[in-house]
């Protein structure tokens, strides 16, 4: 029977788990960057999900945030599983962290729940060896692996309808997390072993980059041939069985741009998920070749990047290629300026929107924002008028009626092909 529930890491998963949960349950909400602490008893989220504000004033009586773990019924653990990135090797230190905290505070009986995206065999090689040094035998508490499966944006609808998948180590830990679960998730609840739940996230993953790097590569393929390759995949998206995605900047995110290097790591037999990362990293570098053809002749080019979000309509800059495409563009000797609404502690200095146009030679849309939609073209005092759009989102004929030549990645016209 859960009383209370300690949920330990607050960022895009864990916050959102632990503001659900207490619609049911007292939950005590854990992190060890004291900002967020303090920004949640404030009364403010520390990030922007859609309808998580509302969430969050309906449940503040039920939700409390400190630094410390707390004795409970149930432990969630939601924290980052970072990439090392020069070994392309997760790095598990704040999963070990997290099961060092709960460790002295297992009682009998309790549920310790993994969210964290791990490789697989982490629960059973790092994870349960860490709580066991409570004294407990793992037959002795619960354990289950319940990988997140919510898409940043749309995150608490996810949380709420999507099928999940409850690894327990043993029938009884499945069947406790399944009923704890089932008092605010409406999808399915899925049971299997440990290893197997960490496998299947990684997949899920995995399939979605490989599948992104085969629209990249479409999108190459289809202008070296002088072929639009948007109009070719809505074309191919009518057949019954077929469903391509869309070619982009490239792969951004915490997620995807890292989970099939820990499924690859330990591996003898991957080839085609590290060939498909190698495909979405190069996609700044193909949008460098766009530029280096777009501004030819023009000396000292300003270049203007529109968004810098991994993608459209979120505040979260992590992986995002448009970090690799500023670094690319400053190794030419140019200039680089960036706007997006969205992002704060970027980096790189953030412009509002008229700084960031005056004098520029090219706009380029690497984050396809609504907000963007709405940016007048005629108002822009830019020195030349390009804008080059890697996600096909722009209303191309107004920004033509004003003068703007319009670029698309992938549209098959020669200035893509390198
Ligand atoms: N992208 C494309 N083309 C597409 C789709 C996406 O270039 O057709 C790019 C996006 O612009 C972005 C990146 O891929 O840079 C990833 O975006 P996304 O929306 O595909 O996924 P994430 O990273 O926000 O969330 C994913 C989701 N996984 C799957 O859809 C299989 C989500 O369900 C997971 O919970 C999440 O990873 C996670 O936390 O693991």
């Amino acid at each position: 029977m859960i009383k209370k529930i300690c949920v330990l890491g607050l960022g895009y998963i864990g916050l959102p788990t632990a503001l659900l949960l207490a619609q049911k349950y007292p939950v005590v909400g854990v992190d060890i960057n004291e900002k967020i602490i303090t920004a949640l008893n404030n009364g403010k989220l520390p990030f922007i999900e859609k309808g998580l504000d509302k969430l969050f004033q309906k449940v503040r009586e039920n939700f409390t945030a400190t630094t410390t773990v707390e004795p409970a019924d149930a432990f969630i653990i939601a924290v980052p599983t970072p990439l090392e990135e020069s070994l392309k090797i997760a790095d598990l230190q704040y999963v070990r962290n997290a099961a060092e905290m709960i460790a002295p505070l297992l009682r009998r009986g309790n549920l310790v729940i993994l969210e964290s995206t791990v490789p697989p065999g982490t629960s059973e090689n790092v994870v349960l060896p860490i709580l066991e040094k409570s004294g407990l035998k793992r037959n002795e508490f619960l354990y289950v692996h319940c990988p997140e499966r919510a898409i940043p944006g749309n995150t608490l609808f996810e949380m709420i309808h999507n099928d999940r998948i409850i690894g327990g180590i043993t029938e009884k830990s499945s069947n406790a997390a399944k009923n704890m679960y089932a008092s605010v998730v409406k999808g399915k609840l899925l049971i299997t072993d440990t290893q197997t739940a960490e496998f299947v996230k990684l997949m899920e993953n995995t399939s979605r980059d490989v599948n992104i790097a085969l629209a990249n590569e479409f999108a190459k393929i289809a202008s070296e041939m002088r072929i639009n390759v948007w109009e070719a995949i809505d074309l191919a998206n009518r057949h019954p069985r077929v469903k391509i995605l869309q070619p982009g900047p490239g792969v951004g995110g915490h997620c995807i741009a890292i989970d099939p290097w820990f499924l690859t790591e330990t591996s003898t037999k991957a080839q085609m998920i590290s060939l498909a990362r190698t495909i979405n990293d190069s996609m700044p570098n193909y949008i460098l070749t766009m530029l280096r053809n777009i501004l030819r002749g023009v000396s000292d080019p300003v270049i203007t990047l529109f968004g810098v979000a991994y993608k459209k309509n979120v505040d979260d800059w992590r992986a995002t290629p448009a970090l690799r495409l500023v670094r690319l563009i400053q190794n030419e000797g140019w200039d680089v300026r960036m706007y997006d609404p969205y992002v704060h502690n970027f980096p790189y200095n953030l412009q509002n929107l008229d700084e960031s146009v005056t004098g520029t030679d090219c706009i380029v849309i690497m984050t396809d924002h609504d907000i963007f939609q709405e940016i007048e073209p005629s108002g822009l005092k830019v020195r030349s008028k390009n804008i080059v759009d890697t996600r096909n989102s722009l209303k191309k004929e107004e920004w033509k009626n004003n003068g703007f030549a319009v670029y698309t990645l992938g549209d098959g016209t020669s200035h893509d092909s390198g």
